[in-house]
């Protein structure tokens, strides 16, 4: 009984420091370091479905829409770590507009974000042809915030 106590405030806790901003960063290295990893992640996963949906035959569905899926939720992540003070400074491609046209940042953001989860849905469906539409404009929105927000 204690043991099962014990875990519920665990939970608990875990839970009340998700919503109290748990994910702020000390600093700017691990902030670089966290949102380097997510876009190599986002990359990876995106990669994988572009390669698949160009395929002639024997396209795997499933890993499409797993991959999709990972991507949806991996777009979610990797912007607070952009917001860090100072971490456009260092060993980063991140443009200090990001810092500054902050609107403009969060309006390249939000477009990622809903073509990731439109890719997602896609994805379920499985009809490899929408799949391609929505893998190609989550590229334009790739390519779109990178033009303004990434050092070249
Ligand atoms: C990728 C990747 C990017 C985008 C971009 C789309 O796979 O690593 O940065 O797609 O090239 O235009």
């Amino acid at each position: 009984m204690r043991k099962r106590y014990a875990v519920i405030i665990s939970l608990v806790l875990a839970l009340a420091m998700m919503g109290s901003g748990y994910a702020q960063f000390s600093n700017v290295e691990d902030a670089i370091r966290y949102r380097k990893s997510v876009m190599f992640m986002i990359a990876h996963n995106f990669k994988s479905i572009g390669a698949e949906v160009q395929k002639k035959a024997g396209v795997d569905q499933a890993r499409v829409a797993s991959d999709a899926q990972t991507v949806a939720f991996l777009a979610t992540l990797p912007w607070e770590a952009m917001t860090t003070p100072g971490s456009d400074q260092g060993d980063t491609t991140m443009s200090s507009a990001v810092l500054t046209k902050t609107a403009q940042f969060k309006r390249e953001v939000s477009g990622f974000e809903d073509a990731t989860q439109k890719m997602a849905i896609a994805a379920e469906t499985g009809e490899i042809d929408k799949v391609k539409g929505a893998f190609g404009a989550v590229a334009g929105t790739c390519k779109s915030c990178h033009g303004g927000f990434r050092k070249r």
